[in-house]
């Protein structure tokens, strides 16, 4: 009894666990500030996004180089979300991002010309040819704009291995990012045929149907619990309020029979148990401690007589 008990509460203890992951790997994609990152080297798996800082604007006289670097065997992607620096003056930009195809800023640059300003003359994506690509963010001691938020993606040509996800522009991403409300392609493919909620159709039906089998599953243990425990109960009634003839017509007095019980049947206290009787029945029980942990009931019409 006890055991099932218990493994009815880890079982939906467990589904409870699967159930918040499942909610909590729908809570978006790991942020990062350039800011904040000055001079560092940061690897990632599969994608994460980066602001340019953590206020509304970003900060005056930086010269901050981030160096991003996937898996091997992938590429970095870089998708540009949003881009606002200061605009370019008589040709020049004062507060200006570029992109290098390497591990520093030595590496040639992926953007023919600094990246300044907002709107159509920023391009949607850069892409470095090797695993890394390096940032490097200068702005001047006057005029702060909103900066930036880049998607950054490890990404490489198909054919796609494993159960990574087959972009539409023939790129192949971490499955993962399926579905995730964020393009990590490039061409949105990612994001096609997902439902509201943040699955791809088909994984959620079998999100669905495992949360369902999981409820009929609890639901059938806590229903067998249940029900072997009132059967268990009305078996000990009926077997206690049974009258016991000790002595027949044949005249001779039969000794009482012996049923063996165990803890379930007390009521009270443990140790000091109260035992459901018969009306007219005294009730006697005797533990064997000799014989190992068996103990005994036997049942006596009502008289001092014990046996
Ligand atoms: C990046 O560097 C690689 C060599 O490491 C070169 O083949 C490729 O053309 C470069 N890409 C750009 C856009 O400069
Ligand atoms: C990157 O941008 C170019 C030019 O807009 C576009 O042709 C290309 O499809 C884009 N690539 C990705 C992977 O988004
Ligand atoms: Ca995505």
């Amino acid at each position: 009894m006890a055991p099932r008990v218990h493994q009815a509460q880890a079982f939906s203890f467990y589904c409870i666990i699967v159930l918040s992951m499942a909610i909590s790997k729908s809570n978006g994609l790991t942020l990062e500030f350039m800011e904040l990152l000055c001079g560092r080297t940061y690897t990632f798996d599969t994608s994460f996004q980066m602001d340019s800082g953590t206020g509304i604007t970003y900060k005056n006289q930086l010269d901050c180089s981030l160096t991003v670097t996937a898996p091997s065997g992938h590429f970095v992607l870089a998708l540009i979300t949003r881009f606002e620096l200061e605009a370019a003056f008589s040709g020049t930009c004062s507060d200006y991002l570029d992109f290098h195809n390497g591990t520093d800023t030595s590496a040639p640059k992926l953007n023919p010309t600094d990246l300044c300003g907002w709107g159509t003359n920023i391009p949607s994506n850069l892409t470095s040819s090797g695993q890394s690509m390096t940032l490097r963010l200068v702005t001047d001691s006057t005029g702060v704009y909103h900066g930036f938020n880049i998607v950054f993606t490890a990404v490489y040509s198909e054919p796609c291995t494993g159960s990574d996800f087959a972009c539409a522009n023939q790129l192949c991403i971490d499955p993962s990012l399926r579905c995730d409300n964020y393009d990590q392609c490039g061409d949105k493919s990612d994001e096609d045929n997902c439902d509201s909620y943040g699955g791809s159709s088909s994984i959620n039906v079998a999100m669905v149907a495992a949360v369902a089998a999981t409820g009929v599953v609890v639901l059938a243990l806590i229903v067998g619990v249940v029900v072997y425990k009132v059967r268990d109960r009305s078996r000990w009634k009926r077997f206690v309020n049974t009258h016991i003839d000790y002595d027949d017509e044949d005249g001779i007095v039969e000794p009482p029979p012996s049923y063996p019980i165990t803890h379930k049947y007390y009521k009270g206290v443990r140790g000091q148990p109260a035992l459901y009787t018969s009306p007219g029945h005294h009730v006697k029980v005797t533990s064997d401690t000799s014989a190992g942990s068996s103990t005994e009931i036997q049942m006596t019409p009502g008289s001092n007589e014990t046996v």
